[in-house]
């Protein structure tokens, strides 16, 4: 298999991190882009028509889109416990894997546009918009992830990403100066010291 990823990007690191939980690095060429995955010159365009990153291409040479089904497929293939729970906590397990791939979707947009574009071109109005959202959803967020303390599953590894991209990138996002932060942050911590697998993809510039 072949992953197309950058050291930063928050949905490569889910799907590593779900690598990593099944020990499947070894059978994975990860090749790291060497530009922005925003410039048409990153090497994943040539794979993805989407143009984004995480890609994968499976042993049949079909490449898989997004870091959601990359993440179910690796799952699936690998032979440790599932990331994806069966039972009652199925749907909440969902649910938190997408509230915290909303704040992702949210706040990737605005730190694209913050990197990217000349100040004077900034759609401010947009940006405020976010960022009462980013704080509404905090919330919800601490509270979708409490039924689950410290436990690995597909909601709880990829809160943690959405986490520590925004302190990642806290000069453009100012997440440690939004109420709650710090408990969420505190938390991503234990979960980083308890699970090999995100310790070893923490985002780094
Ligand atoms: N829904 C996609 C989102 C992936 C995504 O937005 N990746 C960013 C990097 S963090 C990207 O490649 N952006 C390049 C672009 O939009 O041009 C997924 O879950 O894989």
């Amino acid at each position: 298999m072949k992953l197309w990823y950058s050291n930063t990007s928050p949905y490569a690191r889910k799907v590593r991190a779900v690598a990593a939980h099944h020990g499947l690095d070894a059978q994975i060429e990860a090749s790291l882009i060497s530009v922005s995955s925003f410039s048409d010159q990153a090497e994943h365009n040539r794979d993805n028509p989407l143009g984004k990153i995480p890609v994968l291409q499976i042993s049949d040479g079909t490449w898989l889109y997004s870091s959601n089904v990359i993440a179910e497929y690796l799952d699936a293939q690998g032979g440790s416990r599932t990331l994806y729970p069966q039972g009652t906590q199925r749907w909440a397990a969902l649910n938190l894997h997408d509230l915290a791939a909303g704040l992702l979707d949210n706040s990737i947009a605005v730190i694209a546009e913050k990197l990217l574009r000349p100040e004077a071109e900034w759609w401010l109005a947009r940006h405020g918009q976010i960022r009462q959202r980013n704080a509404r959803t905090l919330s919800v967020l601490a509270e979708a992830l409490r039924p689950f303390g410290t436990e690995l599953n597909i909601g709880t590894l990829n809160a943690v990403c959405a986490i520590d991209f925004l302190r990642f990138r806290n000069a453009l996002t100012a997440a440690e100066s939004m109420a709650g932060f710090a408990g969420l942050a505190a938390w991503a911590d234990e979960m980083n010291a308890r699970h090999p697998c995100l310790a070893a993809t923490k985002p780094f510039a």
